[in-house]
């Protein structure tokens, strides 16, 4: 028999965290209490499969609001959708073309990994369909900041060693939309896991969500890395209009400088933030990301 940690073991969890955290029975609102890469104890069943019955402390964890799903009709707070745990590398995945860079989505993801205080590395995938210079300016505009840029291409090989490296003896997780290529990214890595990866829509360009649940994969000794469907929409959970701008982390020099410690950089009078924006320290495309994030942040909201 396989030593324990290279089994696969089909797992419930028993109801008791069920009922800790599920609010509502509505299965479009069940949030996950025992969630990937979590460490857990479980007892076996006769057959083989397991019961979750302990879950241990996380030393973080990657989440967000339980999404809106069109004619669901609900009301009240959205719920905390929790991704993953225990991660020491969050990848934010996106591509320069099809589907096409967007930004404001790569900040939203950004700003979880920061809130949760983990290490956050951006993935510009696709560079072989890239000719312009789009894509250089996107990449220094993320490592002027502060972020490590990795530009990648499966059809090339360019960057994958580099993922390599990072991931080496940690748990690393790859997040982005549809269709920006992480699964074929974790297949050009580790093609023994030979993922399921989609197409792209000829309508759209964007993707067909071909993977639809996270998956946890341990692809060396103390490495993991986890492939995650395309996100739809990402509201971080747990923010407030004026914590948003701690998690863009260029604005944190200017923070001190606004006249209101509760400024949330958008109307206030002398406001430090702004005033980097005008004298061009801080990038006009950042500004308007946390503009549109700050609009979307319920004004309500009690955490
Ligand atoms: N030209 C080019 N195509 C790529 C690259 N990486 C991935 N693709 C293609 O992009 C499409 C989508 O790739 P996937 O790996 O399925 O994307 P994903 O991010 O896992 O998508 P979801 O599972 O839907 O979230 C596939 O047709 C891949 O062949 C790349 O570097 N260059
Ligand atoms: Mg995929
Ligand atoms: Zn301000």
């Amino acid at each position: 028999m396989l030593p324990l940690e290279n089994r696969i073991i089909r797992c419930v969890a028993k109801g008791k965290f069920k009922n800790e955290y599920n609010l509502k029975k509505d299965k479009l609102f069940k949030v996950n209490y025992v969630t990937v890469s979590d460490e857990v104890e479980f007892d076996f069943n006769n057959d083989g499969s397991g019961v979750i019955f302990k879950v241990y402390e996380r030393k973080n964890y990657l989440s967000r609001k339980a999404p809106r799903i069109k004619g669901a009709g609900f009301r009240g707070e959205r719920l905390e959708q929790v991704i993953a745990a225990n991660i020491d590398n969050l990848f934010v995945v996106s591509s320069i073309s099809t589907p096409k860079f967007n930004n404001k989505a790569v900040d939203r993801l950004i700003v979880v990994g920061e809130s949760s205080k983990i290490q956050t590395t951006l993935i510009i995938n696709k560079a072989d369909l890239s000719q312009d210079e789009e894509l250089e300016a996107w990449a220094e505009l993320y490592n002027e900041i502060g972020y490590r840029v990795i530009v990648t291409s499966v059809k090339t090989n360019e960057g994958l060693e580099e993922i390599r490296e990072l991931a080496k003896g940690k748990k690393n997780i790859l997040w982005g939309h549809s269709g920006v290529g992480k699964s074929s990214i974790i297949n050009a890595l580790y093609p023994s896991l030979n993922l399921k990866t989609g197409e792209i829509s000829n309508f759209t360009q964007k993707g067909k969500h071909t993977t639809v649940t996270s998956l946890l994969s341990r692809v060396e000794n103390d490495t993991y890395i986890i492939d995650t469907p395309g996100i739809r929409e990402i509201d971080p959970y747990g923010l407030t209009k004026e914590s948003l701008g701690h998690y863009f982390v260029e604005f944190l020099p200017y923070l001190e400088k606004c006249r209101f410690n509760t400024c949330t950089h958008h109307h206030e009078p002398d406001c430090g933030v702004i005033e980097a924006v005008e004298n061009e320290e801080i990038s006009p495309e950042r500004y308007d990301s946390y503009i549109n994030m700050l609009e979307t942040v319920e004004e309500d909201m009690v955490y």
